[in-house]
Order: C-alpha cells, then sequence, then structure tokens
C-alpha cells in the first residue's frame, strides 16, 4: 500500500494548486513596453480567468524589477546592442563563476511606469508579489533565485512559500514564454513541484524558436499543456 494511502485504500493523491503569473507588466506588453512581446497583452483574459479559480490554493504575482544600473541593460555598456549583444555575468562572490547572457533594452526600472503591472491584470487576487532581478549585478529569470549556484547571490523565497501553503502543482502563465516562464517553470519542477506552463497563457520574445524552446521546457521537466487539457481542466473542477 502506498504511503499516502488511507487505511480504506481510498485517499486521493493531494491536489493543491498555485498559479504564478510571470512579469505581467507594461514593459513587456504592447503598444509602449520598451521589450514589448509581440501580442503579449493578449494573454490577460485568460489570466484573468484562471485567477478567479477557486481551486487554487495560492495565486502569486512577479515583477521584473531592476535597478537603473543593472547589468542586463546595453546601455550599461559600451557599444553594446539590445537584442544582439551579450556580456559575462560574474557571481560577486566567487569570480570563476561566470555565464554569458543577452543584453536588453533598458525595462522595467523599479518604481516606473513601464514597470508596473498591466490595469487589466486582476492583481487584487493575487496573495503576493514578487519582485525579481533587483541586484544590479545578476541577471534573474526565475522568480526563484538567480542562475549562479556557487554560492547563490539572492533567493525570493518562493519555494518556501509553496511549500508553506503545501502546493503540489504549480502553473505558470505570463511573460516572457522563452526567458521568466522559462526558467520560473523549471526551477519550480527542481523544488519538487509537478509544474506545468499553460501554452495559451504566454507568448515568447523570440516567435521563431518558440516550438524548440517548448521542447526545451519539457526537457527541464516541466509540461507544457493546453488550457484545454486535462490538466489545465482539472482547475476548473
Ligand atoms: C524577461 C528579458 C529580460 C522576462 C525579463 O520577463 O521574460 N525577459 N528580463
Ligand atoms: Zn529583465
Amino acid at each position: 500500500m502506498a504511503a499516502d494511502d488511507s487505511i480504506a485504500g481510498t485517499a486521493a493523491p493531494a491536489f493543491r494548486p498555485a498559479l504564478i503569473v510571470v512579469d505581467m507588466q507594461e514593459d513587456f506588453c504592447p503598444p509602449n513596453g520598451s521589450l514589448a512581446v509581440t501580442d503579449g497583452r493578449a494573454i490577460v483574459p485568460l489570466i484573468n480567468t484562471l485567477l478567479a479559480l477557486p481551486s487554487l490554493v495560492l495565486r502569486i504575482g512577479t515583477r521584473d524589477w531592476h535597478p537603473p544600473n543593472h547589468v542586463s541593460f546595453a546601455s550599461n555598456h559600451a557599444s553594446a546592442r539590445p537584442f544582439i549583444d551579450t556580456t559575462t555575468i560574474v557571481n560577486p562572490h566567487n569570480p570563476s563563476e561566470q555565464y554569458r547572457t543577452r543584453l536588453w533594452p533598458v525595462h522595467c526600472v523599479a518604481d516606473t511606469p513601464g514597470a508596473a503591472l498591466v490595469p487589466e491584470l486582476d492583481a487584487a487576487r493575487l496573495d503576493a508579489v514578487i519582485d525579481k532581478g533587483t541586484d544590479p549585478r545578476v541577471e534573474m529569470y526565475s522568480a526563484f533565485y538567480d542562475p549562479l549556484c556557487a554560492p547563490r547571490v539572492s533567493d525570493t523565497g518562493l519555494a518556501d512559500a509553496l511549500r508553506k501553503a503545501r502546493v503540489t502543482h504549480v502553473y505558470v502563465v505570463g511573460l516572457a514564454g522563452d526567458y521568466c516562464v522559462r526558467s520560473t517553470a523549471a526551477d519550480a519542477h527542481a523544488e519538487g513541484f509537478e509544474t506545468y506552463v499553460v501554452v495559451e497563457g504566454t507568448k515568447p520574445v523570440d516567435v521563431s524558436g518558440w516550438e524548440a524552446c517548448k521542447a526545451q521546457i519539457e526537457g527541464a521537466g516541466v509540461r507544457v499543456v493546453s488550457v484545454e487539457s486535462e490538466e489545465v481542466r482539472r482547475l476548473f473542477s
């Protein structure tokens, strides 16, 4: 008998789902966003529908929330072009840990209009909003922590918050599918949660690479599912 069976052997496995709404911010949306994702605004009605579901035990929003001197801004590097050039990120506590990362236009500077959540998002339903990318020295796509690990530089406490709420399943939506949604979902899986990206609830920066990117997300142990799938429909029951 499995450990989670009741004495009668009838107990269903726990289903305590959380929704993570990633970076639904003005700068990632047309028409004015500095790093606008094509059709980024179009996903808000579906996200609001999901946010209203009573089956969710936790609803988390995230914001990309950078200081003006953030390392990911091309303008902070001599003659670097956004979207095209890369820079080296160095672990401030360990110069031997380094990796290359893509440079971006200035976006989501803390407390500016571009960093605001889009007003049509039903943000009143969020239990908490997590800010990330606040350290000027490191890039941070994931809502959990930065990709440096020896040692880790920032941790938002999201994994602890999910565990405290006894979450079992994590559904991820928002922007951008190929960056912050992807990293957040991969870390949710690595933290032990059954993790889904709801494909109609996200849009990528690079449309041409999206099919390959979705395959890589699944390779990290995450399921990329449709809103019509059994995995999403169970949220509605
Ligand atoms: C993101 C690029 C730079 C994202 C954040 O939210 O996916 N993308 N910063
Ligand atoms: Zn950013």
